[in-house]
């Protein structure tokens, strides 16, 4: 089928549309193109989601506005059906791929689910069918492993016997379908004309600009874009090290800096978490790896961000001094486990790092999270028998504990604040021990 048949296909709405990976962006992708008209077989090698999504029922943790209902919707209409076997992609024109890419300790990229997909579907892949990535890869990615696998596994060449393309997406927990729709997107096609029809087949979810681009392009924006933002928070975070020598508050400072035109400087903070900050400034990395490009900035951000929980950490242990006590011995109260306010997701949460170097240096530690599971309950009863506490994470709750409570449930006044939740004078006036990250100590 050429391409002009594809594009009909896909005006038409007859273009069978595989999805591989039901998670936190296939499986919204999949519920949106089956709502737009299209019949869309998912593939996903957990039974269980396979069984809990052709029942309608999302299996992604935290609140996603709509995904229940939109994905009960279109699995009625048996315009959604989740299947294990990829046998069945036979029939399928277009496949998209949205398995996980992460990196290992070494900042490796780990594509063993994106080599398995991509083996598994060579051999079944319709003749003239568009593949497109949509996993976070490093540049290089398509054209040396993506490639590759599907023209040894196909028996065909690109723009010949099949199409291939890369489109990231942006998603973020809480709100999968809304960033689907309303950012834009780049598609990155193995030939111009591919680009084209890759924009004129997400023009049917996506209300955003579509930039037609070849895949590094593709490949590079979405990583960038993340290792951007994990740059633009080193730059907070060293900045509240300056103010904590200095006697400033970085909070006021980044308050009077940003009064200035063309300037967003981040919020410091207790680190960076999350499934794609951490992750992505090493796979754009990767993709330079042995090109004798020398990258100095983006690792060292890495590093001061990694290094944010250990800070609390030394926050913590001069607080206890001042009130004659150590971390050896103490028992802390963390919290927040969450990578972020308000949400349940733990991914790359920056509290494990505290907590092991605080297990480490001999202090026992009670984790409480409003929004996690496993360490939601009462906040005053896991305080007794603590000897301080350390907030990680800017949960709303948080924001309105009754602190006189809080002081009097624990065996010392000792409060780190990692995310400026609290004021330094009013805590320091009510007797509490504070520190907090950018903010001078005494
Ligand atoms: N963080 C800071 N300081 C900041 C911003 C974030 O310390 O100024 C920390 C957060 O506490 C968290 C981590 O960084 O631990 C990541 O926060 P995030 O706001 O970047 O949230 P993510 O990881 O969900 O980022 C996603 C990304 N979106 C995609 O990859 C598609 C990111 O590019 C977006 O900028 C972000 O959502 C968003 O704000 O939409």
């Amino acid at each position: 089928m050429e391409l002009s048949e594809l594009n009909k296909k896909i005006a038409s709405k007859e273009a069978r549309i595989a999805v591989i990976g039901l998670g936190y962006v296939g499986l919204p992708v999949a519920a949106m193109f089956a709502e737009a008209g299209f019949d869309v077989l998912g593939v996903e090698i957990k039974p269980e989601r396979v069984e809990k999504i052709n029942a309608g029922i999302s299996p992604i943790e935290g609140d996603e506005p709509g995904l229940e209902e939109l994905l009960t919707k279109v699995t009625a209409e048996k315009k959604l059906r989740a299947v294990s076997d990829y046998a069945a992609l036979t029939g399928c024109d277009i496949v998209l791929i949205d398995v996980e890419t992460p990196v290992d300790d070494h900042h490796t990229p780990r594509y063993q689910a994106l080599t398995a997909a991509l083996r598994s579907l060579a051999p079944v892949l319709k003749e003239d069918a568009l593949v497109i990535i949509e996993s976070t890869i490093a540049p290089g990615t398509m054209q040396k492993t993506v490639l590759p696998l599907l023209e040894a596994g196909s028996g065909r060449k690109v723009n010949r016997g099949f199409s291939l393309g890369n489109c990231p997406e942006r998603v973020m927990p809480g709100k999968l379908l809304a960033n689907l729709r309303t950012l834009s997107r780049v598609a990155g096609g193995s030939s111009p004309q591919v680009a084209e029809t890759m924009t004129v087949l997400y023009r049917h979810i996506v209300q955003a600009d579509l930039d037609p681009v070849d895949w590094v392009t593709a490949e590079l924006v979405k990583t960038v874009e993340n290792a951007y933002r994990d740059v633009q928070i080193a730059f907070a975070n060293e900045v509240a090290m300056i103010c904590e020598a200095l006697g400033g508050d970085v909070w006021k400072v980044r308050e009077l800096v940003n009064k200035s035109p063309y300037r967003q400087m981040h919020l410091p903070g207790a680190g960076v978490g999350g499934h794609c900050i951490p992750k992505d400034p090493w796979l754009l990395a990767y993709g330079v790896e042995g090109l004798g490009v020398p990258l100095r900035m983006i690792p060292a951000a890495r590093a001061v961000n990694d290094g944010m929980p250990l800070h609390l950490v030394s926050l913590l242990k001069d607080a206890l001094a001042q009130v004659s006590a150590s971390l050896e011995g103490s028992r802390v109260l963390v919290m927040g486990y969450a990578y972020l306010e308000n949400s349940d997701d733990t991914r790359n949460s920056p509290t494990q790092a505290l907590v092991e170097r605080l297990e480490q240096l001999g202090a026992s530690v009670v984790v409480h999270d409003p929004f996690v599971g496993e360490y939601q309950g009462d906040l005053l009863a896991a305080a007794a028998d603590c000897d301080a506490a350390v907030v990680m994470v800017a949960h709303t709750p948080y924001r309105t504990l009754p602190l006189a409570a809080l002081q009097s449930a624990l065996r010392r006044p000792v409060l780190v604040d990692g995310r400026n939740l609290y004021d330094a004078l009013s805590l320091r006036a009510a007797g509490w021990v504070y520190r907090g990250i950018g903010k001078t100590t005494v």
